[in-house]
């Protein structure tokens, strides 16, 4: 094993750890875009979370209460004592755990990669450890080196390994962050980080082979100077594996998004979107709310239209089985990846936002139109593209179809209902390079159109993101618009077909205070004032998103226009957001 510097300051670190510290401003973002060895990463697009742990045990159960929400948290919420939590090891004995039927299901469902919880906040490592004998090989009567088994199932099934750590929450150790019902004393964090974290590291980086990836997690107010170390020591062992922002500080060579986000707008650098297939990561036997088939392949695509990774979380149960439901949905999903790879894999993003029909990945020479919703008029319309001699056909059939060029606009036609379910890919190639040019937005008649906040123009207000927890730790995202006061101005400009009439939605949150406060819409010479009413409690606690009907326009004739928002009487201070305006087809 090296030698481990020691120039780590003792630090004590705050006792209590928010839940808004677990990806946050500490997570920073990460600059290794370029580099040769996040080629296999940047190609390889969708990959397998897996929680696992003593957690999957409890299964969100203890003392015969149940707990909602993300069941590896069961330890702190229930503040179930270190020696009482150790008594699950006793007993852990997953003997339907098999490695290769995980590596198998993988495979099937398309993912390129696997990373396993190798140690969670709980502090146990599921693979054997000299630095802590609280593992799956010394402290449990399965006796066996999970993260092992399933490096060489990866090995053999062509899958990368990567490992999950936690670097800084352990609640099994007095010096670790996070357990303060049982160690409310001061702590001495670098006792804990030399002890423990770098030795651990160390052996997933030595015992193992190639690691793919070490996937840090919740650095909370984790040092700088533990961050470099931790980051040093995986570039010494291992030059090629690749470290997750939330490592820490700024550091790292791409970014993970927040738990279960998927953005709307690229991202800078290399990144990725981690996702779980249920509200929780690891396993609850109360969670059943699986992301359907056709969910899974339309969050795997818009992630990889925006240049991401899609990591897919499954919890296994306390016996080590994949939950009979989630195995069949990804299965099911892998059958449709499997049809549309060279759509997938490899591509790059999209040159335009996501379209009312669906999201755009891209080779050089083509893009790959995945289309969610079949509009009804038979047209998928390409705003803002110029593509010298383009030519169409669906994926999988080669059927070609009928380009042509309307209003300067790229048209695709297609036939009235879709020839692959859940969703057909249009295959675009076209000569040369593409440009971009004039509005990517277009009235698309038949579907929703909708004008998300990251892309209007904004004055006297701002853009920000909101996230906030449904059950505990089962995070939601919102781009929104705020600190609207009378003045604020947000506008769209779109292309508009022909005549047309829309139903405008307005999706915003508001306070009680702010309550019948007045806003202007008005597109070309239509305008006209409405009121917004409190969405219920403060703003972003759970989510008090309304979606609201504000009238009916008319859009006369093919142009360009401008959708406006205006503040005319708006009550209190920062107390209304803005999600999106939405024009339904009439
Ligand atoms: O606290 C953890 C949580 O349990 C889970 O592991 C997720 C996965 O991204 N990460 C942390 C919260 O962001």
């Amino acid at each position: 094993m090296p030698k481990l510097s020691n120039k780590n300051k003792k630090q004590a670190i705050p006792k209590n750890v928010e839940m808004s510290d677990m990806w946050g401003e500490n997570a920073g973002t990460a600059k290794t875009d370029e580099h040769p060895r996040a080629t296999w990463f940047r190609e390889s697009k969708y990959a397998m979370f897996i929680h696992w742990g003593l957690y999957s045990q409890a299964a969100n159960v203890w003392n015969g209460k149940n707990w909602h929400g993300i069941s590896e948290w069961l330890m702190t919420r229930s503040k179930i004592p270190v020696r009482e939590y150790e008594k699950l090891a006793a007993s852990f004995n997953p003997v339907d755990f098999d490695a290769d039927e995980i590596a198998k299901l993988a495979k099937a469902a398309g993912m390129k990669y696997i990373v396993l919880t190798s140690k969670h906040h709980e502090g146990f490592a599921m693979f054997k450890s000299a630095a802590s004998k609280f593992n799956s090989v010394d402290a449990t009567p399965f006796k066996r080196d999970v993260a092992g088994e399933l490096a060489d199932a990866c090995k053999k099934h062509g899958l990368g390994i990567g490992f999950y750590y936690s670097q800084f929450l352990d609640w099994h150790e007095k010096d670790g962050a996070g357990n303060n019902w049982d160690f409310p004393e001061q702590r001495d964090f670098d006792k804990f980080f030399q002890g423990k974290v770098l030795p651990q590291v160390t052996e997933l980086l030595t015992n193992y082979g190639p690691v793919s990836l070490i996937w840090f997690d919740t650095p909370g107010t984790i040092p700088r100077e533990s961050s470099q170390e931790l980051y040093e020591l995986v570039r010494r062992l291992q030059p090629e594996c690749l470290v997750n922002s939330r490592i820490g500080n700024g550091m790292g060579d791409y970014s993970s998004a927040g738990d279960q986000e998927i953005p709307l707008v690229v991202p800078e650098g290399l990144w990725e979107s981690v996702d779980t297939h249920n509200d929780t990561w690891a396993y609850s036997q109360h969670d059943h709310n699986w992301k359907t088939p056709s969910e899974v392949i339309t969050r795997l695509v818009k992630v990889v239209s925006l240049g991401g990774n899609y990591m897919l979380n499954i919890g296994p149960t306390g016996k080590g089985l994949v939950p009979a439901e989630s195995a069949n949905i990804l299965r099911e999903a892998g059958r449709w990846i499997k049809k549309h790879e060279k759509a997938i894999y490899g591509t790059d993003k999209s040159p335009i936002p996501m379209q009312p029909w669906g999201a755009i990945t891209s080779t050089p020479g083509k893009l790959y139109l995945h289309v969610f919703q079949w509009p009804s008029d038979g047209k998928i319309y390409l705003p803002g593209l110029k593509l010298s001699k383009p030519q169409a056909t669906i994926m999988g059939s080669g059927k070609k179809l009928k380009l042509i060029r309307e209003k300067g606009i790229i048209t695709v036609e297609i036939p009235s209902l879709p020839p692959v379910r859940p969703f057909t890919v249009i295959e675009l190639s076209y000569d040369g390079k593409i440009k971009t040019e004039g509005s990517v937005r277009i009235l698309h008649p038949g579907l929703d159109n909708i004008f998300e906040a990251p892309f209007a123009e904004t004055s006297n207000c701002e853009k920000a993101k909101r996230q906030w927890m449904e059950k505990f730790g089962d995070w939601h995202h919102a781009e929104v618009i705020e600190k609207i006061t009378t003045g604020s101005k947000m506008s769209w400009n779109f292309t508009a077909f022909r005549n047309s009439l829309w139903r405008v939605h307005l999706e915003y949150e508001c306070h009680q205070e702010t309550d019948e406060s007045e806003i202007e819409f008005s597109i070309g010479e239509t305008s006209w004032r409405f009121p917004v009413f409190g969405t219920g409690g403060g703003i972003s606690r759970r989510t008090r998103f309304r979606r609201e009907m504000i009238g009916v326009v008319e859009v006369p004739s093919f142009g360009e226009y401008i959708l406006k928002l205006k503040g005319t009487d708006v009550k209190g201070n920062n107390q209304l957001i803005i999600r999106r305006i939405v024009l339904e087809s009439i």
